[in-house]
């Protein structure tokens, strides 16, 4: 694989798009390559482990993965690479995500996934935390995280409540 993108996003389904859209969409405003794809822990085992391996050998930096249900995608990937995975729980059952995030963070010692939270808000953060662990050797994208962090604490600060 040439020109490897910095970034991989795994996820189960394409059911799964509607949230994981948003990490990509974040990772693309840093400007970070990413290679998405939909690969399954149970339904592509053979072809989500040959990825893994291929994308980690072109080098790829980051994995992000994430799954509903029974979600095991995050542990396969880290089972294929010593690389960061982070896992991103998703709400694909009456169970509302808790399914998928014990699935996801109840890793066993020796296999770690860095999990995020439930659905949208832990798909942006999985893509911010990406972005952080470039930027240990990428100073313009240091620059970037500390401008996002300014401009969120301006929101907040300039928050006037009508009563
Ligand atoms: C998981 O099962 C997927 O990640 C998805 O969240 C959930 C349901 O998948 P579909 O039946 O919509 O393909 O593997």
């Amino acid at each position: 694989m040439a020109n490897a993108a910095d970034v991989a996003v795994l996820m189960g389904s394409k059911s799964d798009w509607g949230v994981m859209e948003h990490a990509v969409k974040t990772l693309r405003e840093f400007g970070v390559s990413c290679d998405v794809r939909v690969l399954s822990a149970h339904r592509t085992p053979a072809e989500t482990a040959e990825f893994v391996r291929q994308a980690d050998a072109a080098g790829t930096k980051v994995f992000i993965a994430a799954a509903g249900m029974a979600a095991h995608l995050a542990g396969a990937v880290a089972a294929q690479t010593v690389r960061p995975v982070l896992g991103v729980p998703l709400a694909a059952s009456d169970l509302g995500g808790m399914d998928a995030l014990l699935a996801t963070v109840q890793m066993p010692p020796g296999m770690p996934v860095g999990t995020l939270a439930i659905g949208k808000p832990g798909a942006v953060n999985a893509a911010l935390l990406a972005v952080s662990i470039l930027a240990n050797e990428r100073p313009e994208l240091r620059e970037k995280l500390l401008d996002l962090r300014r401009k969120n604490a301006e929101k907040i600060l300039s928050t006037k409540l009508t009563e």
